[in-house]
């Protein structure tokens, strides 16, 4: 995936559609039609809830006409100032459009999520391989078959205002508008849940949002009820695991896996089913935060993870993840390998089944309107298209309820199905009729069956183009309140997920359990946690304990022998670049045909330059992108500094801290100084041309350091690349901490 020619000259401002002007200083008064959507930001084809195109063009559903109007259509005059008796006096009720205006601005916001409130979203396109043909009959898994998607990624715990980048699991929910109806794939970021039984979401979801005494922390899960809750409820503890490791704080969403977490059956052609796990796999890579940054990212861009998505979408760096299965026979145990695939807190190893990639989604085009969009999108794990089944999974059961329940709050009534980034993108005819906010003027007189005064329509589908076909498995036994004592095991899959982890990713993982329990007031809850991380894992509960002061218990179920998965670990592997940030630090010093050949070679390895320069504006041609006031070494990747003219004096030239100068008498600006010793701290590539060495100097950085690059400029940008290929400079990363150390 390269960015296109056009794209890639971006220049980091925001785009102008044709035919807008830019906007005057004054307020301007000659009548203009309204600006039409910018087309690469248009909604889906707008189609009537019986699925018919409507013809209308898209601005005909938002604001049409030259004038301000009522919602009714009648023009106005004023909207600036209220009916009054005299200028002085009392507003009087009479005034229609003050109290419409008012009336319609109190009721703007809906409730937000009980879960996932907190998330951003963008539209795309899944083009299939294929491959999944042989083991689906979904018409969307056809080869070369291009679907439209939307997909919306979240965190849990947030309220709708929250920041993007604290500690929790990722929503990843896509929605695919299938010939044959909208297809649903409501994953997270972590391939194993919480809980077992769909009864419990409420437990899990009141123990980790904010205490309700005092209503914090906000978007945190290191607080009391959380841990008393987890320590307790001991399934949760493999979930609890790869949160608390870098998977919780994911770079980006455009670098976060995705998982459909419950084992699916899928049906082909013939009627035969097998089990499949699915997977989404980034093609930028896997790559996360390191603390730090977060809390960095929290105050300094709260819409960090919403910002970067939009950013590389405009700026033509469209994400993409390769759509997988892991494929398993459909056997009457439903058990794989010793794991139970009904068990949502258990994954099965890529190691043990492959995962087989079956397509690909582009993520192309943000959003027009955010609230009707994202905010409105509905997803449901039960949109299931023929092909595609559940299993008797319990917790899949229970959202089997959830999803359509809850819409009928935060939406507002039953019609939830007919908001334009809801519906099919095929023919609907459900028979489904009135209820609040009915958008669709239904003809015809028999929505029932049988009818024939409706000549029998909607006629009923035959087994091959239906939905929702029940397998017919025989299904016994007593109505109990209780789970197969295979669900049992609560424990080998953290552990298992703790002794894949490399080095670094080890170190991260103690550290937040650390930092989580630390954050807890009744030490019962730390003590409890730390019994459950002894039957995990004996080095991690004392180095935890260590770093809590307390002493680490003897296990109650010992740790068994467990075979490392290479696969979740997120380090070791190299990733292709496209798509990374890099700050290019200038200052008047720098000469401008140096930073314009710097940003495209920095643009032809497919990567985004910040130019980032004392103040705004521009040198030569090239726009300033931030200015040493407004950025934040948390917003990029990887930084080339050159605040020196080049080419590079003799010398290089070193600090001086008492004079706060460099050797050859240049001020070392303490904000550039900031950022790179920012930089260095959290492992990222560091260049810098030989005449502003100075700058590491003033950093307290060395060189010779890992990950650091001294070269002219343009041979600078591949040395970044190459370091980049890796995300980090991991051996900046102490072996093995300890809290002794
Ligand atoms: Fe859920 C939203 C993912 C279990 C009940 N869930 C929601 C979203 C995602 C998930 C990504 C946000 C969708 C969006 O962007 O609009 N949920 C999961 C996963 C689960 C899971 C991967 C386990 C494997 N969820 C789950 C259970 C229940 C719910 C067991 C209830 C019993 N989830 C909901 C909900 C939400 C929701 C309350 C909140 C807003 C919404 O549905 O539309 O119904």
């Amino acid at each position: 995936m390269a960015p296109s020619q056009e794209k890639a000259n971006h220049t980091l401002t925001p785009p102008m559609g044709p035919g807008v002007q830019s906007p005057s200083l004054e307020e301007p008064t000659a009548a203009v039609p309204p600006p039409p959507p910018k087309p690469s930001q248009q909604g889906p084809a707008t189609v009537t809830p019986t699925g018919a195109a409507t013809g209308a063009p898209p601005e005909a559903v938002a604001q049409q006409g030259m004038y301000l109007t009522t919602s009714q259509g009648a023009r106005l005059r004023s909207t600036d100032h209220a009916l009054k008796a005299g200028p002085r006096g009392p507003v009087l009720l009479q005034d229609h459009h003050l109290r419409e205006k008012i009336s319609h601005f109190d009721h703007e916001r809906i409730p937000e999520r009980v879960v996932h409130a907190r998330g951003s979203g963008a539209h795309g396109v899944f083009v299939a391989n294929g491959r999944a043909s042989k083991i689906c009959r979904a018409a969307f898994l056809g080869k070369d078959v291009e679907t439209p998607v939307f997909v919306r990624f979240s965190t849990v715990a947030g309220f709708r205002g929250s920041s993007d980048t604290v500690r929790d699991t990722r929503g990843f929910a896509t929605k695919f508008y299938t010939s044959e109806g909208n297809y649903d794939l409501v994953g997270n970021n972590i391939p194993v849940f919480f809980i077992q039984e769909g009864i419990k979401f409420p437990d899990i979801v009141h123990a980790v949002k904010p205490e309700p005494d005092k209503e914090i922390p906000q978007a945190q899960s290191a607080h009391d009820t959380f841990w008393d809750f987890v320590s307790l409820h001991t399934e949760a503890q493999a979930h609890v695991a790869w949160s608390m490791s870098d998977r919780g704080i994911p770079l980006s969403f455009r670098m976060m896996e995705g998982f459909g977490i419950h084992t699916f059956r899928l049906m082909d052609a013939a009627g035969e089913t097998c089990l499949v796990k699915f997977h989404w796999k980034p093609r930028q890579g896997v790559h996360s935060q390191v603390w730090e940054e977060t809390q960095m990212s929290a105050g300094a861009d709260p819409d960090f993870h919403r910002r970067d998505l939009y950013d590389a979408i405009d700026a033509g760096a469209y994400p993409s993840w390769d759509l997988g299965v892991q494929v398993m026979p459909d056997t009457p145990e439903e058990i794989f390998e010793g794991i139970d695939l009904l068990d949502p807190t258990k994954f099965i190893p890529e190691e043990v089944c492959p995962v087989e990639v079956i397509g690909t989604m582009t993520l192309n085009r943000r959003p027009t309107n955010f609230f009707a969009e994202t905010e409105q999108v509905m997803f449901n794990p039960g949109n299931l298209v023929p092909g595609i089944d559940v299993t008797n999974d319990p917790l899949l059961q229970v959202r089997l309820f959830s999803y359509i329940d809850t819409q009928i709050t935060r939406l507002g009534g039953p019609n939830f199905s007919q908001l334009p980034i809801n519906r099919a993108h095929c023919p609907v005819n459900d028979m489904f009729r009135d209820g609040f906010h009915q958008d669709a003027v239904h003809g015809g007189v028999a929505p029932y069956k049988p009818n024939s005064l409706d000549g029998g329509n909607p006629a009923e589908a035959d087994d091959d183009s239906s939905g929702y076909i029940d397998i017919p498995t025989p299904v016994a036994g007593n109505k109990v309140r209780e789970l197969s004592a295979t669900f049992d095991d609560h424990y080998s899959q953290a552990t298992l997920f703790v002794r894949s982890l490399s080095s670094a990713e080890r170190q991260h993982l103690t550290s937040a359990y650390t930092f989580e329990l630390s954050k807890c007031y009744e030490e019962a809850i730390r003590v409890r946690q730390l019994q459950c991380l002894a039957n995990i894992d004996a080095d991690l509960c004392a180095e935890v304990a260590r770093g809590l002061g307390l002493s680490a218990p003897q296990p109650t179920t010992p740790p068994g022998d467990v075979e490392p998965s290479p696969a979740v670990s997120q380090l070791g592997k190299k990733w292709p670049v496209v798509g990374r940030k890099i700050a290019v630090v200038v200052d008047s010093d720098t000469p401008p045909d140096a930073v314009a050949s710097v940003r495209e070679a920095i643009m032809n390895a497919g990567m985004l330059p910040f130019v980032t320069a004392p103040r705004g504006g521009k040198l030569g041609d090239v726009v300033v992108d931030r200015t040493f006031l407004t950025a934040a070494s948390i917003e990029f990747d990887a930084a080339l500094v050159m605040v020196a003219p080049v080419p590079a004096p003799d010398a290089l030239p070193a600090f001086d801290a008492k004079s706060g100068q460099d050797t050859t008498g240049r001020a070392v600006d303490p904000r550039v100084v900031k950022m790179v010793a920012e930089m260095f701290r959290h492992c990222k590539a560091i260049a810098v041309t030989p005449g502003a060495t100075s700058v590491l100097a003033a950093a307290g950085v060395h060189e010779d350091a890992p990950g650091m690059v001294v070269a002219e400029p343009v041979a600078a940008v591949a040395g970044l690349a190459g370091l980049l290929a890796s995300h980090r400079v991991w051996e900046r990363f102490p072996a093995r901490v300890t809290h002794e150390s």
